[in-house]
């Protein structure tokens, strides 16, 4: 693929071009480098890649040309520095509070996060005495309560998952800046396509890229994206130390999925705004959680910050847990799976699931009720869907 200098053009060109390279046969997508080691021509070059005075590419957890191409990219679409590609999303999140949190030190978290991310500072790094705080970030009074002289991070997600809870991005980071701390911003629910959080004042952003970027349901890996080249060189090398590096051939995966981002994004977020307005009139649901509708708490904050409203609804049904379990167990159409973000629509249960590593009362605390079912919308027909969630909500 011929590099193109796509930093003053659009968006959709981005996603088609950013991050190609000069590729010696013309190659129209970006090679598949499947190796672990590159050859030195001489000694002298390998210790000055090794020193770092040279380019070029040496061990493939430290860089390899298929993972950097997707690195590229993604600082291009959410306008970083440079990205880090990681095995995994949790892969994405260990390197940013390894590289980031020290022993004796703080972070304040949205209750309602991913769980394991929220499980990772709290039975894990306070082993080592990292302390760590989860509350509703949806009102920054509490964040500004929850900040103390040891915070180094806080840490949301663009669309909780799976509250759908949206934070005021701008009001916290100048929060976390005004106490010497960083904003970091898991953006999986949103994408750059929808939501681009530097824009707004954060400091690190990063993504399970198993969700919508690839897009397909055939990938697990993750990306961290640092703002600007000091928070890069702290961060890179605790992904290679940790050794939670992407693969050559997933990477490859990511790149083609990545191509329709905004064309999958578009017609999934058309069909969920079209769902979640069906469901609200259902007489079987009792609430429905859906940022792009004017009932969402924080509908008029996701306006201003976000450029559409995504494909992920939360619902709670009258006939609580039970109906909802009726519901999952008699789609045809969606599937029961957890993962989200693809081009094929899923359904969960996040107590019970996604977030059953959380206490019941954390749950509680943050909005995760038994009741509470998750929907990834897909790319079907709208009518189709509606059908199959039609004839399960009769079964209840
Ligand atoms: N961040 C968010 C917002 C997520 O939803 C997930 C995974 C992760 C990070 C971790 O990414 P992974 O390591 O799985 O690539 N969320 C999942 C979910 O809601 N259902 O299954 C996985």
């Amino acid at each position: 693929m011929a590099h193109i200098d796509t930093k003053n053009l659009g968006f959709d060109t981005k996603v088609i071009h950013a991050g190609g390279h000069h590729d010696p046969y013309g190659s129209a997508t970006v090679p598949i480098y499947q190796t672990s080691t590159f050859a030195f021509d001489n000694a002298k070059q390998g210790a000055d890649r090794f020193a770092g005075t040279t380019d070029g590419f040496i061990y493939t957890r430290l860089g390899n040309p298929t993972i950097n191409a997707l690195e590229r990219q993604m600082a291009e679409l959410e306008g970083g520095f440079a990205g880090i590609a990681t095995s995994s999303g949790m892969g994405a999140v260990s390197t940013v509070y390894m590289a980031l949190l020290d022993q004796g030190t703080h972070m304040v978290g949205t209750a309602s996060v991913y769980g394991p991310s929220r499980l990772l500072a709290e039975k894990h790094l306070s082993r080592f005495g990292v302390e760590s705080s989860w509350i509703d970030t949806t009102d920054l009074g509490h964040l500004r309560r929850a900040m103390r002289p040891t915070t180094r991070i806080v840490y949301t997600e663009s669309v909780a998952n799976p509250t759908m809870d949206v934070t005021d991005i701008r009001g916290a980071a100048d929060i976390a800046h005004e106490h010497g701390a960083l904003l970091v911003v898991d953006n999986t629910f949103c994408s750059p396509f929808l939501h681009r959080p530097f824009e707004f004042g954060a400091d690190v952003i990063l993504h399970s890229v198993t969700k919508f970027l690839n897009g397909h349901a055939d990938v697990v890996g993750g990306i961290v994206v640092a703002k600007d080249e000091a928070l890069y060189r702290k961060l890179r090398p605790m992904m290679t130390t940790l050794g939670c590096n992407m693969d050559p051939h997933q990477a490859y995966l990511v790149l083609r999925g990545l191509k329709t981002l905004s064309l999958r994004i578009e017609r999934a977020q058309e069909n969920a705004a079209t769902i979640a307005r069906w469901l609200e009139g259902r007489p079987q649901v009792e609430w429905v959680r859906y940022v792009g509708l004017p009932s969402h708490p924080q509908h008029d904050l996701a306006r201003r910050q976000m450029s559409g409203f995504g494909a992920m609804i939360a619902f709670g049904l009258k006939g609580g847990l039970e109906a909802g379990r009726a519901v999952m167990d008699n789609v045809r159409l969606a599937t029961l799976a957890v993962s989200l973000g693809g081009v094929e629509t899923l359904i969960e249960h996040p107590a019970s699931m996604t977030h059953a590593g959380m206490s019941r009362e954390h749950r509680e605390e943050s909005g995760i009720s038994d009741g509470l079912v998750r929907l990834s919308v897909g790319i079907e027909s709208a009518n189709d869907l509606i059908a199959d969630l039609a004839q399960a909500l009769g079964k209840i």
